[in-house]
């Protein structure tokens, strides 16, 4: 096809600041009135921050235009990241420093006589996600537009993101996060890209003019997607790719048959109804709950995404055949997987091609990455519900399944259990069900674990059949984090003294970091490290102190752990830990002890219970040893509410340790380990996920590693693991358990605590007590270690020095070569 002319190309606006000194903050006073409506005087900090908002779109729009252009002149190979959650958290002072622009606006600001880190601070988080696969997502982004791939994130615009939780009477209270309520100062709205998607409705079988059988899906009931992007700068501004996310709106204003019958607000009702499909992001992580309206808003942004891509696609190409030489789909997790049976639909049913051609096609474009092995996890939706809703992609899915089956038979003919075990339709008895993990593996050429133990444990456990029936297929790319968000900005202390020790290259090219190794035993940059990470922990002091009510002494071991509350991750582990510490204290309150500060921040899903016991507990705890005169300061735990990448940029830099102490084999991989590692902050961790690799890159004598390992704990699950004996065997453990469980820290509901510890003594899914006396060996070395700082920041050192392999850049490179086959483009400002 040719392509359109273009009658005269537009002079792009230049994102070359103007000479002139006053250029800047000229442009922020324009914006200030003419986008917002304000002066100086009866400016807040918010309406600033979207003058200054304002003021970097502006400088990304001409580069987002010429990328866009470049690709399309290019005919680029592109990467469409599908994925329900794109956990971005702020973009004001990432864009700026991307875009070159930090330090000058800081000045400008300050200039006009307001304070940037008040203004950078009422930004609200763009919380899409739930935890580590949303913001894995938004650090691929990153790399991606860092690295120059033409990569697109797909996604859904909700209206509320995360819910903000906050501590009440030691309990998590959840409350709706409205984070579009005073606007959005970055998206650009795009009310004529709008695609229909349908769902419901029956399937029609017709005979087309050849007599062949086809299908017609009729009586839909349908609504709008309608784009919103938003620009994504990578480092140094010349590359901005883009996210487009996509918001409900019902496909009429007004319902005419309501509108007839004279039911005007029954129609408007209707309308909103439709438009609940983007209202809320599901913040369960690790349970799918098959909920109705979660089938919706995957279908719905799959089905919007597909219709643009394949648009974009056929501007160039009337040749579906070549889809996966111009096209690749990353699903980040099964979540978006119905893709895989929407484009079987519109390659078979609306272009007519034949089901074999079609099948080369799709399987060319997907591939998937699988982000958890807990089975409760797994994505699978009831085959009733899937009818009901989409029915005629349930029909390809069974023809898929049968296709695939009869292939499997082939090979292994009279395996009946394997069949069963590997159909993507689960026989179950209390109902059949479709599940969405084994559709992703058939339906894409690749599928990726995040961690090399991931992988490992994908192949020989849950996906053993499926890595016999495609030898080659289940690959191993191992998670990382951008050193643009995780080090430049969330620690500046930081980032200063390495560019000053080994200049500025680290910031696009980790492995760089390496050249301060030769530093470790030098004593002027151990003492500035030493300043930073001291200065960082005083920080969080403050703001323990000043928010929380909880004085900390920066002096005092800051041991962290952070992330979502799940039982596998075994926050309660730690918890048994310090109850230890703090009886022992109180056995004797004259003792020499490191002075430790546990914080812990994390949200609990709304509906489950366990977790949300924890919190309790977290805080319960924290209540009693906090306020016990004889341990006089030397223990204090906190629980930061609202766990988020804002809190996570403020708590990271101030960790000594970093807890990583997942049963081995449950955590897939872990990023919030890597972003501690590359601040200094030493790991105490189990043989679980990223820490292998983690433990491989520092040095074992660079790390606190405890506890089980995986094929251990497989072990005691096949020989029987009677958690009782650990309890009868430990004394300390005992006295531990028994305080928790008999209402020490509960005296207002002694009981309170009794079902978590009887849960622990008869089951402990998670092998806590089997790994206790481990982790309080491994604490104990870690304290041996802080009473020597000089050790301690040397080995603080090499972990910033040998992290450089978790760069999202060196992960992204390996995708793009050995799944999507795409490489970076030049952009033409640099050629
Ligand atoms: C269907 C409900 C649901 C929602 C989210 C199930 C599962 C999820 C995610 C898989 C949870 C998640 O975020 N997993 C984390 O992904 C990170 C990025 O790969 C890993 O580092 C973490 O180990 C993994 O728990």
């Amino acid at each position: 096809m040719d392509r359109p002319k273009r009658i005269k190309k537009l002079t792009l606006p230049p994102i070359e600041l103007d000479a002139k000194e006053d250029a800047l903050p000229q442009a922020i006073s324009n914006h200030l009135a003419f986008s917002v409506g304000k002066d100086d005087l009866t400016a807040t900090n918010h309406d600033f921050f979207v003058s200054v908002a304002h003021v970097a779109r502006d400088r990304m729009v001409g580069r987002l235009m010429e990328t866009m252009r470049h690709y399309y002149d290019e005919d680029a190979k592109r990467v469409y990241y599908f994925s329900l959650e794109f956990l971005m958290g702020r973009a004001l002072s990432n864009s700026l420093d991307n875009l070159g622009l930090l330090e000058e606006t800081k000045k400008s600001l300050a200039s006009m006589g307001i304070d940037p880190e008040e203004v950078f601070d009422s930004e609200p988080d763009a919380g899409l996600g739930n935890g580590g696969l949303g913001r894995l997502a938004a650090c691929f982004l990153d790399s991606m537009a860092t690295l120059g791939i033409p990569g697109y994130g797909y996604g859904i615009r909700y209206e509320y993101g995360m819910f903000y939780q906050r501590i009440e009477n030691g309990r998590q209270v959840e409350s709706p996060d409205n984070w579009l309520r005073y606007g959005n100062p970055w998206e650009f709205p795009r009310q004529e890209v709008l695609y229909p998607v349908k769902f419901h409705g029956r399937v029609v079988e017709y005979a087309d003019e050849k007599g062949l059988l086809r299908y017609h899906w009729v009586d839909t009931e349908d609504l709008m997607a309608m784009a919103y992007d938003n620009p994504i700068p990578g480092f140094g501004g010349e590359t901005v790719n883009n996210m487009r996310l996509w918001s409900a709106k019902s496909s009429h204003e007004f319902d005419l048959t309501y509108f007839n019958e004279g039911n005007y607000i029954k129609a408007v009702e209707s309308k909103n109804e439709s438009e609940n499909i983007s209202k809320v992001l599901y913040p369960d992580d690790s349970t799918s709950m098959g909920r109705e309206l979660r089938l919706k808003q995957q279908y719905f942004f799959v089905c919007a995404s597909l219709q643009d891509i394949l648009y974009r696609f056929s501007k160039f190409h009337d040749n579906c055949d070549l889809l996966p030489e111009k096209v690749a789909i990353q699903l980040n997790d099964t979540h978006p997987s119905i893709a895989i049976a929407e484009l079987m639909r519109l390659l078979v049913d609306v272009r007519f091609i034949d089901w074999d051609r079609a099948w080369k096609i799709t399987t060319g474009v997907f591939a998937y990455t699988n982000h958890t092995l807990m089975p409760e996890a797994l994505e699978t939706w009831p085959v009733e519900l899937m009818e009901r809703i989409l029915p005629r992609h349930l029909q390809i899915i069974y023809e898929i399944n049968r296709r695939f089956l009869k292939d499997v038979m082939r090979s292994w003919p009279g395996d009946n259990d394997l069949l069963r075990r590997v159909s993507l339709v689960d026989e179950n008895p209390s109902g059949k069900r479709v599940r969405m993990a084994h559709l992703a593996i058939v339906g894409s050429h690749k599928v990726n674990g995040v961690a090399e133990l991931h992988t490992k444990l994908m192949k020989e456990t849950i996906f053993a059949d499926f890595d016999r029936i495609y030898p080659g297929k289940i690959v191993n790319m191992t998670n990382g984090v951008t050193p643009r968000r995780w080090i430049k900005q969330a620690n500046p202390g930081l980032a200063g003294l390495i560019t000053a020790t080994i200049g500025p290259e680290w910031v696009r090219d980790l492995s760089r970091l390496r050249e301060i190794e030769s530093f470790a035993q030098d004593p002027v940059f151990r003492k500035d490290f030493a300043a930073v990470k001291r200065a960082n922990k005083e920080c969080l002091a403050r703001f323990l102190r000043d928010r929380l009510g909880i004085e900390s002494s920066p002096d005092s071991l800051f041991d962290v752990q952070i992330k979502r509350i799940h039982e596998y991750k075994r926050q309660l582990l730690n918890v048994l830990h310090i109850v230890t510490a703090y009886s022992r204290i109180i056995r004797d309150p004259a003792q020499q002890v490191v002075p430790r500060t546990v914080v812990f921040s994390g949200k609990a899903a709304p509906g489950y219970a366990t977790a949300k016991l924890i919190i309790k507990l977290i805080n319960d705890v924290a209540e009693i040893v906090n306020h016990d005169h004889r341990v006089a300061g030397r223990l204090n735990v906190a629980f930061i509410p609202n766990y988020s990448v804002s809190n996570a940029e403020m708590i990271i830099p101030a960790a000594d340790l970093s807890e990583q102490i997942s049963t081995a084999g449950t955590e897939a991989s872990g990023t919030g380990n890597m972003k501690l590692a590359m601040n200094g902050a030493l790991t105490i961790g189990t043989l679980d996920g990223a820490n292998i690799e983690i433990r491989a890159e520092v040095g074992e004598e660079n790390i606190f590693i405890f506890g089980l390992t995986a094929d251990e704990v497989l072990d005691f699950k096949r020989k029987g693991y009677v958690p009782r004996s650990f309890y009868s065997a430990n004394e300390e453990l005992r006295t531990t358990l028994d305080m928790i469980g008999s209402g020490y820290f509960s005296p207002d509901e002694p009981g309170r605590f009794r079902g978590l510890v009887d849960g622990l003594l008869t089951s402990d899914p998670f092998f806590l007590l089997a790994d206790y006396a481990s982790y309080l060996e491994a604490q104990k070395k870690v304290e041996s270690v802080f009473v020597d700082p000089d050790r301690w920041i040397q080995m603080a050192i090499l972990n910033v020095a040998r992290m450089s392999r978790f760069s999202s850049d060196r992960t992204i490179g390996e995708y793009a070569q050995k799944i999507w086959g795409v490489s970076p483009l030049i952009p033409p400002s640099r050629a």
